[in-house]
Order: C-alpha cells, then sequence, then structure tokens
C-alpha cells in the first residue's frame, strides 16, 4: 500500500509538493488550507512574484533555476529579465561579484553600463547610476497560477485538495504520525505530514514539540497609480535598487515598489487575527504609511517619472525570515512521518519542492540541502532570544553588502572556551561560527612580522575588499607553525562519545573506512547518503573495546547519527563538546614542548601517527590524538572543561623556550589548503562523491556492508573533481565562490581560498571537469579582474608526509 500523504498548505509550497510527490509515484496526496483554494490567504496569495535567481548559495541558485524552468513550462512564468542597479561604487563592485556567482552557478548574466540599463529600463535616471547586472532568464512567477496549475496536475495523479480546512492537531503514536485533526472535528489518517504551513509553521511545529526557528515579519509592497511613461510596456525587467532597499515589477502602467528599509516588524501571532482584522487577507497587515516615505523619496529619485503619481494601494505582507536566511526542510527527528518545508520564497518554491518530495519518497536528494536542513542549528541558537534577533537581523540585511567572512555581530560570546580570557590578553581578534569566539589572529604577533618577513615570507598588500576580516599577521603565524610550534584552540570542533556494545558495529555500518581497530587506532572516514554523496568527513578515535571519541563538523551529523541509532540502547551517543576542550599543538617543535610534560613517550616510534593515548601533562588528564589538520608534526590533546585554562598555561609556559605562539583560523585555514584537508560543507557536500572530492583513500570498499555501498558500487567515474589551483601573481587574491574559466569558458567554481606563506600566493579548491588536469592553466574572475591560474597536484605542501610523520 503507498504512503497516505497530508500536506498542511495550498500556497507556493504545499501545491508544489504534491505535485512532485506525486509525479515520483505516491498518489494518496491530501492538501489542506484553512483559506481557499488557491488564493488561500497566505503569502503566495499577494506575492508580486519577483524571480532573482542569483545568491551567494549554490544551493539557493540551483532551486531558483529550477523553479524558473518548471514556472516556464507551466505557463506561469514571465522572463522579462532581472535588472538590479548601483548607485554607489561599493554596489558597483558588489554587482560584479554577483556576477560572478551567476556565472560559477550557470545562471547567463552580464554587467551593463548606465546607458545599456536605461535601454532595459527607461524610466531610470541615468546620471544617478553606475551600470546594472542584468540577467535575461529573471523574471516574474505568476504564484497563485504557478500555484493552480501545479495542484492541477497534481489531482489529475489522484491528489486531492480541501479548502476551509484547517489542521488544528497532528496525531500520532509510538513516535510516528498517524494523521491529522481538522478544525471541524475530522480525523484524517496520514503516514506522512508535510507542514507547508508557511509563516504560520512555528506555531503548528510547537504542536508537536518541534522548534521551527522562523519569525513572520511585515514587509511593506506599494502600488502606485497611473505612470503614464511607462506606456504599458509589459516587457519591462524586475528592477533592483538595493542601496536604498527597495525593489520594483510593473503592473501594465503601474509600479509596484517592495520595501526593506523600514524598521523591522515581527509580527505578534497571538494579535494576528485582531490586527488584519478588516483587511483582504490574514497575511496584510494595514500600510504604515509613514515609514514608506523614505522609499517614495528614493524612488522618485531613481525613476523621476514618479513624480507623476503616488501610492494608489499598500499593504504590509506578511512572510517568513530565518536566523540565515535559508529555508527550513527535514523530517522531525522525534516524530516520524512529520516533516516541514518552510521559510521559503517563491523564488525558490518549486526546486524545494522537488527537493523535498525525493527527500520523503526516495530518502535523500539530488541538490545539497545542508543549509536548508531543520537540524543544522546549534541547542543555543533555538532559544527564542536568538532565533528572534537573528531573523530580524537578516531582515535589516537582506539587501546588504555582506562579506563572505563577515560573521555575525550578535548575539555574541554565546560560546567560549576555557582559554578565552588568555586569548583577549593576546589580542584575539574573535570571529563567530555555530555561537563560538574564534580567534582569527593574535594582535600579540604582530612582534613576529618582521622576523618572518626576513625569512623571505612575503606579505603581499590586499585589495581593500579582500582586505576585510583579514590581518597579515595570519600570514606570520601560518609561517610560524612550520617552523616553531603553535597553539590552535580546537575547541568549537565539534565531538562526540559513542559507546556501549554496540559502538563499533554502528560506527562500521555508518562509515566508509575500517573504524574497527584496536583501541588507540584514529581513522580518518566519511558518512555518505544513500546516494553516494558525501554527507561529512570525521575522525573515529577507537579510545577502549566499547569507547570512541568522533570529530565531526556540526549539528547535522549529529541528527544523522542519532537517527542511525540501534532502537536496542547498545550504544549511547553523547555530544562532549561544550564539557571538553582541544588544543591542537602542531609545529616542527611540538613534541620538544610536550614530551618534558608527559610520563609517556611521544616518540614517533611509540606513538605514531593517528593514534590516541589517554595519559597527563603535568596535572591535567588528557587525551592526545596524533592528527593534524594544519599538516605538521603534534597533537589534538583533549581534556575535561575545568583543566582547560591548566592545559593552556602549562603548554604556554612550557613552550616559552620554543617560542611557541597561540595562532587563528587564518592561519588553519591557510595550512590546511597547503595541506589538501577539504572543509565539508563548503569543498564537499551531497553532492559529491568520494572520489570527486579526492577523498577515495577513505572509502573501504571490501567492507561488506556501509550506508552508500551500493551507490557507489554503480557510481560513474566522476565528471568533475576538487583541485588545489594557485594563483600566479603573488598579489592576488580570491575569496571563494568565484567562476573558474578554460579557455574562456566558465567550466568550475573555487570553494575555499587562502594564501600560502609556503608557496608566497593564494591558492584555492576549485570544482572542474576531471579533462582539467594538475599544470593546466585556469582563469578566476574576481569582482572587476581576472587572475590566472595553473592546477596543481595536492597537497602543495608536504605530500610524501615527511614534516607530519616523524
Ligand atoms: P503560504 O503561501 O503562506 O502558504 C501557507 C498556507 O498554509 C496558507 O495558505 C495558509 O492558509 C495555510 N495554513 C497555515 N496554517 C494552516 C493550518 N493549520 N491548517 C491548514 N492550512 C494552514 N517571494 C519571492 O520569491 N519573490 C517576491 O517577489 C516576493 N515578494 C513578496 C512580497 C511580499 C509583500 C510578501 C509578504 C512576500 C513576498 N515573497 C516573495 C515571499 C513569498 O510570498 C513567500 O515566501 C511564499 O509565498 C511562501 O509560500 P508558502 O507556500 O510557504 O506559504
Ligand atoms: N580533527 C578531528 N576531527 C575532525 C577534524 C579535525 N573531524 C572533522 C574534520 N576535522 C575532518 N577533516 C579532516 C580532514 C583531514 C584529516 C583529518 C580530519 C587528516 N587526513 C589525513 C590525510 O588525508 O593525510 C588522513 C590520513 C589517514 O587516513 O591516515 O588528517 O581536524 N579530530
Amino acid at each position: 500500500m503507498q504512503p497516505r500523504v497530508v500536506i498542511i498548505g495550498a500556497g507556493i509550497v504545499g501545491t508544489g509538493l504534491a505535485e512532485e510527490i506525486t509525479r515520483l509515484g505516491w498518489t494518496d496526496v491530501t492538501v489542506l488550507d484553512r483559506g481557499p483554494l488557491f488564493r488561500t490567504g497566505g503569502s503566495t496569495s499577494h506575492a508580486p512574484g519577483l524571480v532573482f535567481q542569483t545568491n551567494p548559495s549554490k544551493t539557493m541558485a540551483d532551486l531558483a533555476r529550477y523553479t524558473v524552468r518548471k514556472f516556464g513550462e507551466l505557463d506561469a512564468f514571465d522572463a522579462v529579465g532581472g535588472l538590479e542597479v548601483a548607485t554607489t561604487v561599493e554596489r558597483w563592485t558588489d554587482l560584479h561579484r554577483r556576477h560572478g556567482w551567476a556565472r560559477a552557478w550557470g545562471i547567463d548574466a552580464r554587467v551593463v553600463d548606465a546607458e545599456e540599463c536605461v535601454r532595459l529600463f527607461p524610466l531610470l535616471d541615468p546620471d544617478r547610476i553606475f551600470g546594472g547586472l542584468h540577467t535575461p532568464t529573471d523574471g516574474l512567477a505568476h504564484a497563485v497560477r504557478a500555484a493552480e496549475r501545479q495542484a492541477e496536475i497534481a489531482a489529475e495523479r489522484g491528489a486531492r485538495f480541501i479548502g476551509y480546512c484547517e489542521v488544528v492537531e497532528v496525531l500520532s503514536k509510538d513516535g510516528r504520525v498517524t494523521g491529522v485533526r481538522t478544525a471541524d472535528g475530522q480525523e484524517i489518517p496520514a503516514d506522512v505530514v508535510v507542514s507547508a504551513a508557511g509563516f504560520w509553521g512555528a506555531r503548528l511545529g510547537r504542536k508537536v514539540g518541534l522548534t521551527v526557528p522562523l519569525v513572520p515579519m511585515a514587509h511593506q509592497f506599494a502600488k502606485t497609480g497611473a505612470v503614464p511613461a511607462l506606456g504599458g510596456d509589459e516587457r519591462l525587467p524586475i528592477l533592483r535598487h538595493q542601496d536604498a532597499d527597495l525593489y520594483y515589477r510593473t503592473y501594465g502602467e503601474r509600479i509596484g515598489i517592495g520595501y526593506y528599509g523600514h524598521a523591522p516588524r515581527p509580527v505578534d501571532m497571538d494579535a494576528l487575527t485582531r490586527d488584519t482584522a478588516g483587511q483582504p487577507m490574514p497575511s496584510m497587515l494595514p500600510f504604515t504609511t509613514a515609514e514608506f516615505a523614505p522609499a517614495w523619496a528614493e524612488s522618485s529619485k531613481l525613476l523621476p517619472a514618479l513624480s507623476d503619481t503616488e501610492v494608489s494601494e499598500a499593504f504590509d505582507g506578511i512572510f517568513s525570515f530565518t536566523p540565515d536566511g535559508f529555508p527550513i526542510l527535514g523530517e522531525h527527528r522525534e516524530l516520524a512521518g512529520f516533516w516541514v518545508a518552510e521559510a521559503v520564497w517563491v523564488t525558490h518554491s518549486a526546486g524545494v519542492a522537488r527537493a523535498v518530495a525525493q527527500w520523503i519518497v526516495q530518502g535523500g536528494t539530488e541538490i545539497d540541502l545542508h543549509e536548508a536542513d531543520l537540524y543544522r542549528f546549534e541547542e543555543a541558537a533555538l532559544s527564542p532570544e536568538f532565533i528572534e534577533r537573528t531573523s530580524v537581523q537578516a531582515f535589516v540585511e537582506v539587501y546588504d553588502i555582506i562579506h563572505p567572512h563577515q560573521y555575525r555581530a550578535a548575539p555574541r560570546n554565546v560560546r567560549t572556551s576555557p582559554f578565552h580570557a588568555r586569548q583577549r590578553e593576546l589580542g584575539a581578534f574573535f570571529f563567530e561560527g555555530g555561537l563560538w569566539e574564534r580567534p582569527g589572529w593574535y594582535e600579540a604577533n604582530a612582534e613576529l612580522l618582521d622576523e618572518v618577513a626576513a625569512t623571505g615570507v612575503e606579505f603581499p598588500v590586499r585589495d581593500d575588499w579582500s582586505a576585510r576580516f583579514y590581518s597579515p599577521i595570519s600570514i606570520a603565524e601560518a609561517a610560524w607553525t612550520r617552523t616553531h610550534v603553535a597553539m590552535y584552540d580546537m575547541t568549537p570542533l565539534t565531538r562526540y562519545e559513542v559507546s556501549g556494545p554496540g559502538a563499533a558495529a554502528f560506527l562500521q555500518e555508518l562509515t566508509t573506512n575500517d573504524v574497527d581497530k584496536k583501541p588507540g587506532s584514529v581513522t580518518y572516514t566519511l558518512l555518505l547518503d544513500a546516494n553516494g554523496g558525501v554527507r561529512s568527513d570525521l575522525t573515529v578515535a577507537r579510545l577502549g573495546e566499547r569507547h570512541f571519541q568522533v570529530g565531526a563538523n556540526g549539528p547535522l551529523d549529529f541528527d544523522w547519527f542519532t537517527r542511525h541509532l540501534p532502537g536496542d540502547g547498545s550504544v549511547v551517543l553523547r555530544d562532549i563538546t561544550g564539557g571538553t576542550c582541544c588544543i591542537g599543538l602542531w609545529g616542527p617543535q611540538a613534541r620538544e614542548v610536550a614530551q618534558p610534560l608527559c610520563p609517556d613517550d611521544l616518540s614517533h616510534k611509540a606513538f605514531g601517527y593517528f593514534k590516541a593515548i589517554r595519559t597527563y601533562l603535568g596535572t591535567v588528564p588528557v587525551t592526545m590524538l596524533r592528527v593534524s589538520y594544519v599538516g605538521e608534526l603534534g597533537w589534538e590533546i583533549y581534556t575535561s572543561a575545568e583543566h582547560g585554562a591548566a592545559l593552556w598555561d602549562l603548554l604556554w609556559a612550557a613552550g616559552r623556550s620554543r617560542r611557541v605562539i597561540a595562532a587563528g583560523r587564518l592561519a588553519f585555514n591557510s595550512l590546511r589548503l597547503e595541506k589538501g584537508y577539504r572543509s565539508w560543507g563548503t569543498d564537499m557536500t551531497t553532492e559529491h562523491t568520494p572520489a570527486a572530492a579526492g577523498l577515495g583513500f577513505a572509502v573501504r570498499m571490501s567492507k561488506p556492508e556501509f550506508l552508500g555501498k551500493k551507490a557507489l558500487e554503480s557510481a560513474p567515474p566522476p565528471d568533475t573533481m576538487l583541485r588545489t589551483i594557485v594563483l600566479d601573481a603573488a598579489s592576488a587574491v580570491v575569496l571563494g565562490k568565484e567562476p573558474v574559466r578554460v579557455d574562456g569558458t566558465v567550466v568550475g567554481y573555487t570553494t575555499s581560498a587562502g594564501y600560502s606563506a609556503t608557496l608566497g600566493r593564494t591558492l584555492a579548491y576549485a570544482w572542474l571537469p576531471a579533462t582539467v588536469q594538475p599544470g593546466d592553466e585556469v582563469e578566476i574572475a574576481y569582482l572587476t579582474q581576472t587572475f590566472t591560474a595553473r592546477v596543481h597536484t595536492d597537497p602543495v605542501v608536504d605530500p610524501d608526509m615527511a614534516r607530519i610523520k616523524r
């Protein structure tokens, strides 16, 4: 029997899901909406439908591209093109960066001058703009029509759509959904319930004990009266004026204006009925006229013809914002069969619907969804305080120019390691990541600059953009690590204790490498999804017969592990990140620092590479792993939190004679790039097989069984590969996500980048066709410049492991 599916919400997401799920063969689908079909009163009902596909996230761009294609086929999309104009130098540069993303993700776009902007959109005042970014395939989605068309197709396959039917309760038994109860008392049985309830989703989630971190926010949208100068041209592109938080579309002779510049207005859901009384829809609040004044003033400057008209109708529409701007997708971990697909724009809706349908029906997606996963959030990030503040900030920043290394400004100091006070004393410049305070570099190391420069290390001057969130001190720290010894705070590295009689078998089945080795061994291994895509990369240290310590990448690993735990209690999983801390002590002189403190023999012979021991450093009980993401001799040294400060002080004092330094994330990143180590989520995702990512060495196909093995057995050889490229010019810098050309054609994109003190060049990883080989020349477009680079064999530094294994 086919699973019975109930979808809550018949907006653009719910109808898209019904179409995609029935297309994959599950046709017992019922879609319920509290409002009338298909102008339900949700956000979709009044969405002006602008679709700008370009996004810093490849995933989001892919979801948008699919939406454009699908709505085009459904005759619900007008490819009028998208035009984003720049009225400031910063924006003009930023449009070049956006142009880079467009090309990197396969979207046709071009940077055009002011004259061309006016040709495309004649109402523009050419004197106000530097130029624009024109994307011909962007355009207008007819959101309600698209919802209707998708519903029709789904209905032909057997799906039912029921309006005026509010879900008031989700029914469940033994941790599985069994159906829903509606306001009129009906019970509708279901095996799968998908909440596509838009900004009502957080409330619905709460009914089943799920935090859906979205905040409904009001956003101003106005329509002008007739603007005769428009002449009723239906083909004008959609327009963005991000410097003033504005966007535009035309409706015949009228212009629609959307505005994000007003103070953020989170919506009080408890007062929604009262606040929207008298409005046409429950997603429309009364227009806040005074707040719109700057929008009108700015608009009249950019489009002088507006002075002939005024606002004729307007409202504050409600839709969802999230802490990081991404949708919220996935299945409730404690309530099997309950899915959410929320905080989705019209722009990404069809792509999201297809991906979530694949996830539900087939167990995996083609497009990597980790950025949008329901379980991507750290525990503290699910606090109401954090959700509200960061979602409000996401509204404020929606059109801001965001530097790729720009970190959250608030809330800060949510998680600090036991070394925090020491780091501050050393002048750490803190970045935020996973809510942790992470030193990027230490001002105390400025005193090394001259000395390191004297050894021949170059410190190229950066352009203004790449010099942000950066310090040349990081180059000195990286160089120093390769010649002396450095302490890296590895506390934020997520780690789990996996224990119990079933622990070894559990890890063996879940990961690609052979982890069932002797206690004291460490293994680098991968998590794959059912399609054979890389879900994560881990280190697994066997500390005892039934006791493992796993080094992981974040909350999604915990989620994956939890979902796969055997039901018999034979494996216990514990996140030990917060209760412990870790210093990476690395560099050629690491052994001289640590050995005098340790009762055990730390020689290469006694304590080899990728081995683990439990011992003491002074009075501090430690677990030492002979692992180094920076590719140097040394150890990750773990202890429980209360010993952290003592451990730091001990190593610091012992390292004095060797001139030990504390080093930060920038140096760390540069060194791992030199060593060829990948960073999951940035360099590779579920869209890549281990072989494509250069991680085939971590897969033991001789193991009887592991998740993803079947898919790998039938996987064709990869047609794209992750490669290291070295920029030719010493001063050339890239930051990641730039398009890479071969013979003038864009063939790939960079993922991460950093300066190599060893080579005196910037290194980057790039996804390139497998035919592009080491030694080949490529070109990278960076803002307004083009840099040449060469594909290098990786790793660039220490390919024969001489530095690390001695
Ligand atoms: P909705 O369309 O809100 O659908 C959710 C449905 O769930 C509703 O119909 C609701 O009635 C139903 N529902 C909720 N709870 C229950 C329940 N308990 N039982 C039964 N049914 C329930 N996006 C773009 O991409 N481009 C744009 O140009 C754009 N402009 C916008 C302008 C404005 C003014 C606004 C407000 C939004 C705009 N958006 C735009 C965002 C976009 O409209 C939304 O993100 C999108 O429509 C959300 O679709 P949805 O299907 O998730 O939600
Ligand atoms: N330390 C620990 N766990 C981790 C990381 C870490 N887990 C998440 C993430 N980082 C995993 N990434 C890597 C990448 C490379 C290596 C370790 C962790 C590494 N690779 C050796 C190599 O490729 O030469 C593996 C050699 C081998 O398999 O023997 O060291 O930083 N604890």
